[in-house]
C-alpha cells in the first residue's frame, strides 16, 4: 500500500463536502437566437466570484447535445475559437462571457433558439478548497445585435437569408 493513499482519500472526501467558498454570482445571462438549420449557438453572461481561485469548469444543458466553454482570440490575424479546460474567476472581478471572448458553445441544438424563449443551463464551478458548486442559470434567448455579429461565427454553416 502506498503511503500517499490515506491523504488522497481524505482529499477526495473533502472535495465532495459542501463548500464555504460557494459564492459565484451570475448576471445578465443570454443566449443567441438561431436561424433554421443552425446547429450551434452561444450563451453569454457575467460571472463574479467572492473568493479567489474559483474556476468555471463545465456547463450542461438539455437544450443541446454538447455544451463547451470556448475562447475566441486572434492568432496570426485570424479569429480562432477553441474549447478551454476552465475559465479562472478572480475574486471580486467580473468575468464576462461575451461575443468575441469566452463563451458557452452549444452544439447539436435540440431545436432552434427563438427570441423570447429561455434555456436552462447548469454551470459547474471548482472552488479553491476542491468543492464543486453547481449553479442553475436561466438564459433568455435574444436576437444578436448586428454590431456584435462580426466577432463570432457559429461552427455550423448557417445561412442567413
Ligand atoms: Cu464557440
Amino acid at each position: 500500500m502506498r503511503p500517499l493513499l490515506p491523504s488522497l482519500l481524505a482529499a477526495l472526501a473533502f472535495a465532495t463536502a459542501s463548500s464555504a467558498y460557494a459564492h459565484v454570482t451570475v448576471s445578465n445571462p443570454w443566449a443567441r437566437a438561431t436561424v433554421a438549420q443552425q446547429q450551434a449557438s452561444g450563451v453569454f453572461m457575467d460571472l463574479r466570484s467572492a473568493h479567489d481561485n474559483a474556476q468555471l469548469l463545465s456547463v450542461t444543458t438539455d437544450a443541446a447535445s454538447t455544451a463547451e466553454v470556448h475562447e475566441m482570440r486572434m492568432e496570426d490575424n485570424v479569429m480562432k475559437m477553441r474549447a478551454v479546460p476552465s475559465v479562472s474567476l478572480p475574486s471580486g472581478q467580473t468575468v464576462s462571457l461575451k461575443p468575441g471572448g469566452y463563451h458557452i458553445m452549444l452544439m447539436g441544438l435540440k431545436k432552434p433558439l427563438a427570441a423570447g424563449d429561455n434555456i436552462d443551463l447548469t454551470l459547474e464551478v471548482l472552488h479553491e478548497d476542491g468543492a464543486k458548486e453547481r449553479i442553475a442559470v436561466r438564459a433568455p434567448v435574444r436576437a444578436l445585435a448586428p454590431a456584435a455579429a462580426a466577432g463570432h461565427q457559429p461552427h455550423s454553416g448557417a445561412h442567413q437569408h
